[in-house]
């Protein structure tokens, strides 16, 4: 066996033998399927996998000799449960060093067993549902690229060691054209003697992003269900059109402790109208259709990694937009699309997957693309409607940035009768904030040349709100909305006049919490925003710009006065 860091593919037979495992692939017949995926992708075929070239010869002795190094490294009972794990002197300021390349400790990875427990995070409710014995075969999907070698193999193990043996049909592993070594001929030689035959490797010829080598683990796969990631499959027998999401678990990127809460609480996914995923609590309204606190918990968008999908509905429903790149925006694009096409995306509370939330990609984006971005800007186009002139409102850059043909995606949308954005909003995420639908008022707030502005504050924190200067242009730092409510508010956050606080005059923005109290504001005939609380009026009297307002007596004077760009007829 040969390989070397080099990765320019040369097909050759000795490469086959390598890669023995990919032999079931010959037998897979996703023929309907298969026209969907780029061509370039549908060749996955035991000969076009890449093929090292010769320069450093390893064998089979070699491989064995690094990975009885890697054994060596393993420190018994070091994070079992999921304990978190500590380093000290040398050892710290190595793997300080490391995470900034690989985004997460690798010495600390490399340090637990690749096989540890982790602690049973789920409702205790869960342990005493009755699966059915005959449920559809999974296929776990799982892609990377150069990703690190120990919690890449744990992934995997962790998988095999918590699946059901009858129901794991296969593993498939798509490495999106990694150049580390130890990811090459070594992780063939793993496969081979380490793992059971059901995991195969797929190596992609050039770098695809995880959307296409997602979809060439799906085109690969012989399971009734596709897994990326994570096994519950009970329930996709009952309503085959749902794609499950499972609670995803904290693993810390210093540590490795497995972090959960108490097994009851969770999360749904949400979006911001800049585009992003984000986390939001479950609606009271579907806290009362679910029922039960263990049931499908439906989810208005999902977080993308890890999910479970009926492999025929996954090519029904569209798969995925094979024009995005990289990384990003293929979340909400696939949360958009099932929801409006006809389908559910739901959470299994019993289901739990870990991850390691890292702060930075530890691999490249070719030519520095904002691939999230340009792909995020697809979504828009094809699945927002009118709607996404609040996304290009956040990203103005984003309008004239060349993101591709989005033909085949439209047509998909015609052609399933999908509905539209709209119906989304009402139906599935009411819970959505619209910054300009059913408000009093909302643009730029102006009282002389200045208007109200988050003075680019980070808005998961709590701020004073401020004035800037009135851009030229309704940029989203300056959009605010005046709501039936009586909220002044952003997208998630709220002016707040806390009744209690030292600096009684100050505005803090905080999160919306819909109950009124200090959250009211009333929009009087002369201009004057009046909190209801204190009864005081926002004032910007002999501030400048950059600098914070406060409430204070009203008193009918121009520095009270707030005009908005818009106004709601009623
Ligand atoms: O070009 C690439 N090719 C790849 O194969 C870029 C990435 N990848 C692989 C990568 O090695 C990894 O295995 O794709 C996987 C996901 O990449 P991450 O771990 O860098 O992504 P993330 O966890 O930061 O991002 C989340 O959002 C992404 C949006 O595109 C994807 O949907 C990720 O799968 C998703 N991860 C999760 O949902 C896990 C839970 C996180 C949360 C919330
Ligand atoms: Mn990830």
């Amino acid at each position: 066996n040969s390989y070397t860091g080099k990765i320019n593919p040369i097909p050759s037979e000795n490469n086959w033998k390598l890669t023995g495992n990919l032999r079931f692939l010959e037998g897979s017949n996703n023929t309907s399927n298969y026209d969907l995926v780029p061509e370039r992708l549908r060749a996955i075929s035991p000969l076009d996998v890449p093929v090292r070239s010769k320069d450093i010869i390893l064998t089979d002795s070699d491989f064995e000799s690094i990975i009885a190094e890697d054994e060596k490294k393993i420190v018994p009972g070091l994070g079992e449960i999921g304990s978190p794990v500590h380093l000290y002197g040398e050892e710290a300021k190595l793997a300080e060093k490391m995470i900034k390349t690989e985004a997460f400790n690798v010495i600390v990875s490399d340090k637990i067993s690749l096989t540890r427990s982790v602690p049973d995070s789920r409702d205790p409710l869960c342990k005493d549902v009755l699966y059915d014995k005959n449920l559809p075969s999974a296929t776990v999907i799982i892609i990377f690229t150069n990703e690190a070698w120990s919690s890449l193999i744990r992934t995997v193990k962790s998988v095999i060691l918590r699946s059901k043996e009858h129901l794991l049909k296969e593993i498939i592993l798509v490495d999106d054209f990694s150049d580390r070594e130890e990811l090459g001929g070594k992780l063939d030689y793993y496969i081979k003697t380490r793992l059971p035959s059901k995991v195969h490797l797929i190596r992609l010829p050039e770098r695809s992003g995880l959307i296409r080598a997602r979809l060439a683990g799906a085109s690969a796969a012989t399971g009734d269900v596709l897994i990326f990631l994570d096994s519950h499959c009970e329930r996709l027998k009952e309503s085959r059109k749902s794609v499950l999401v499972p609670i995803i678990d904290v693993i810390d990127d210093q540590t490795l402790e497995y972090f959960h809460s108490n097994g009851k609480f969770f999360q749904v996914g949400g979006f911001t109208w800049s585009g992003h995923f984000t986390w939001v609590d479950i609606p009271k309204r579907e806290i009362e259709r679910r029922g039960n606190p263990i049931g499908p918990t439906r989810s208005p968008t999902m977080a993308g990694g890890l999910f479970a999908i009926d492999k025929n509905y996954f090519w029904e429903i569209g798969s995925y937009d094979s024009q995005m790149d990289v990384w990003g925006g293929e979340n909400l694009e696939m949360s958009f699309r099932v929801w409006q096409c006809g389908g559910l995306l739901e959470t299994i509370p019993c289901s739990r997957v870990g991850h390691i939330f890292r702060s930075f990609h530890p691999y490249s984006f070719p030519g520095n693309r904002d691939t999230h971005g340009i792909n995020t800007a697809r979504v828009a186009h094809v699945w927002m409607d009118d709607y996404k002139r609040l996304f290009f409102m956040h990203r103005p850059d984003l309008l004239t940035v060349d993101y591709g043909d989005i033909t085949e995606r439209k047509e998909f949308r015609s052609r399933m009768k999908c509905k539209d954005f709209k119906w989304y909003l009402q139906n599935i995420y009411p819970e959505k904030f619209i910054l300009d639908e059913n408000v009093k008022a909302f643009g730029r707030v102006r009282s002389g040349t200045l208007c109200l502005d988050n003075l680019q504050r980070n808005e998961r924190n709590e701020y004073t709100l401020g004035v800037y200067h009135c851009h030229e242009r309704l940029y989203s730092s300056q959009f605010f909305s005046l709501s039936n409510l009586g909220e002044l508010r952003r997208e998630e956050v709220c002016a707040d006049v806390p009744s209690q606080s030292a600096d009684q005059k100050k505005v803090k923005m905080m999160k919306c919490h819909g109950m009124r109290g200090n959250q009211e504001w009333e929009l009087l005939k002369n201009g004057h925003l009046l909190h209801k609380a204190t009864g005081n009026c926002l004032d910007s009297m002999g501030i400048q710009s950059g600098d914070e307002v406060f409430v204070t007596q009203c008193r009918g004077i121009p520095s009270q006065v707030w005009v908005f760009d818009n106004y709601e007829p009623n």
